[in-house]
């Protein structure tokens, strides 16, 4: 019985056993599965495989839930590794637009995968992102509690690929001192991290200040095993603002092999921004550092209104996913 499964509520990973179930009247509170039903000592002693307490909670029509109290469906059982990618950055740097169009390519790119989402990850992100896809408009700035999401890669080989897991949440959150505990498990789970780097900033020094503030908030409890285990992906959004200016920015969106040969470029282009602590940071500290540049547009809007001139065509958003989950080019 080693079945696992992850709240979105509060990013907590349970084992089964561990799950609450809803009482009848005339027992004590907040029973747990596996206290229920527990593997007894003649099962254990006569061979016999355990019932799975889940399935048995179900059949006497029991609710099961996490210790949070959020009703735990079947679907959010991890039946593969679990990748959570953060994606982190300061306020209005483009994460939610990054976010909507980088799962929206995975699904245009890859023709032989596809996301499934977990429990209610579906209709909350097309609640999101049909803002932008179909109405054409900006979506809101991010709550300060945001919202989670979780999907399941797919594909007709039945790989092992990992479940991936988002909280996109306002950028102000990641500048206080204080966080949620949500937020705080999230950031134990195990994955990699994004860093969203607002390309229409280019306002120097203070750059540097600011991100590289947030970068070290997030890490301020990591030990060398956390950083090792970590791989960084700085994504410069909004490049279609400044790619007249530097073509540089444009040509790396075509490809990972193309963003892989111009890191030195990016690096100096970084540098200019008034980012070179934060470079130095996250090359001293993360496993592996690399430098993309985005789009969520595919265009630079001529003018300030709410709605888009035109239908948003991403470009380089599935890149940093693609290189952190290490998956070949397409062909
Ligand atoms: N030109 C251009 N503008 C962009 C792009 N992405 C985001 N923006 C602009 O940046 C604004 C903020 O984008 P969001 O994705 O909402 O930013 P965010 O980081 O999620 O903001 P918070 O949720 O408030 O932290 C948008 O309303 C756009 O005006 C892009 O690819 N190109
Ligand atoms: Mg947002
Ligand atoms: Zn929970």
């Amino acid at each position: 019985m080693n079945d696992k499964y992850l709240c979105l509520n509060c990013w907590r990973i349970s084992h089964v056993n561990d799950l609450i179930v809803k009482s009848h009247w005339y027992e004590p509170p907040g029973g747990r599965l596996g206290d229920l039903y527990p593997h007894t000592f003649w099962q254990k002693l006569w061979g016999l495989a355990p019932k799975d307490p889940y399935q048995l909670a179900n059949q006497n029509g029991r609710t099961v839930k996490c210790k949070c109290g959020q009703a735990m469906p079947r679907c959010a059982k991890l039946s593969n590794k679990l990748s959570a990618i953060r994606i982190i950055g300061p306020k209005n740097s483009g994460k939610t637009l990054f976010l909507i169009r980088m799962i929206d390519s995975f699904n245009q790119e890859f023709k032989e995968m596809a996301l499934r989402g977990i429990c209610e990850t579906s209709q909350h992100f097309e609640k999101v992102s049909s803002v932008l896809l179909k109405d054409k408009r900006w979506p809101e700035p991010t709550s300060l509690t945001g919202e989670a999401y979780a999907w399941r890669i797919m594909d007709a080989q039945s790989a092992q690929h990992p479940v991936l897991a988002f909280h996109d949440i306002g950028g102000k959150i990641w500048e206080q001192e204080q966080r949620p505990k949500n937020l705080t498990n999230y950031l134990a789970l195990p994955g990699h991290l994004i860093f969203v780097l607002d390309g229409a900033r280019m306002d120097g020094e203070q750059n540097n200040i600011d991100d590289l503030k947030i970068l070290e908030h997030i890490t301020e409890n990591w030990n060398k095993q956390d950083y090792n285990n970590t791989k960084l992906a700085l994504v410069i959004t909004k490049a279609d603002i400044l790619w007249h200016q530097y073509p540089l920015l444009q040509e790396v969106c075509e490809s990972l092999s193309k963003t892989v040969d111009k890191q030195d470029d990016l690096k100096q282009f970084l540098r200019q921004s008034g980012r070179n602590t934060l470079i130095i940071f996250a090359e001293r500290y993360f496993r592996d550092t690399y430098i993309f540049a985005t789009s969520s547009l595919g265009f630079c809007p001529k003018d300030n209104s709410e709605q888009l001139e035109r239908q948003p065509e991403p470009l380089g958003t599935f890149l940093p996913l693609q290189w952190l989950l290490d998956i070949e080019e397409p062909v």
